[in-house]
């Protein structure tokens, strides 16, 4: 397998966000997709949480949840992978096209265990994470206790400082997304 360390398995949380097109099924395609990925072992999913969005102009609430999965690949060879998925989602980037702008899929590659990387492509954790309620509200769910790998203090800390209930609401969970749970092994809320 292309990309894959042999024997070594790491814990890597991944961000999943949406706020084009059928959010909520494009969000079930993403963990489908990965989770049948050779190298990628799905282990939990967080609850979806809609989101006002963070970002330049008006533009409609995201669905956000964060995933955690057991990967044998490379952090550059799952972010290709995760890339790739953005594509297979109808992802477009077209030149020009406003930062933080409106998206069917986006995947960030949150935390790859306790490694850290900056290189051009490969920033990790993302820079934005610590900033980010959308994302830390699902992580802390997942991954409470885990350290910020460059900050230090654990998610809940971070998740605390930012936590606005008014931005980032729990959504019901729809039948897909509860089978999508279960499959990962998660209680349901
Ligand atoms: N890249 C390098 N490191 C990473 C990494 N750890 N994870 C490179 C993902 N990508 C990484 O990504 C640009 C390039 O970054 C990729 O080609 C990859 O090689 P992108 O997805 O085009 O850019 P982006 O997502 O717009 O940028 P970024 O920095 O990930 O933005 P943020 O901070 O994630 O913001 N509001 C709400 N409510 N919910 C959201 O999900 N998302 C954004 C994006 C803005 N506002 C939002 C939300
Ligand atoms: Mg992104």
């Amino acid at each position: 397998m292309i990309g894959a360390t042999p024997g070594a398995s790491v814990t890597a949380y991944l961000a999943l966000g949406s706020n084009l097109g059928e959010r909520e099924a494009l969000l079930v395609f993403a963990v489908e997709a990965l989770a049948a990925t050779p190298g990628i072992e799905v282990v939990a999913v967080s609850r979806i949480y809609e989101t006002d969005p963070v970002g330049p102009g008006p533009q409609g609430a995201y669905l956000n949840a964060v995933m955690c999965v057991e990967s044998g690949l490379e952090p550059r060879a799952l972010l290709d992978r995760m890339l790739a998925v953005e594509r297979e989602a109808g992802r477009e980037r077209p030149s020009g096209a406003l930062r933080w702008g409106p998206r069917t899929l986006d995947l960030d590659l949150l935390l790859y265990g306790d490694r850290c990387f900056d290189e051009p492509g490969l920033c990790v954790p993302h820079p934005r994470l610590h900033e980010r309620a959308f994302v830390l509200e699902p992580l802390c769910e997942l991954a409470s206790e885990t350290l910020h790998p460059r900050l230090g203090e654990p998610i809940s800390a971070w998740a605390a400082r930012q936590r606005d209930p008014s931005a980032v609401r729990p959504l019901s969970a729809s039948a897909s997304w509860k089978a999508v749970r279960r499959r990962c092994g998660k209680s349901i809320n």
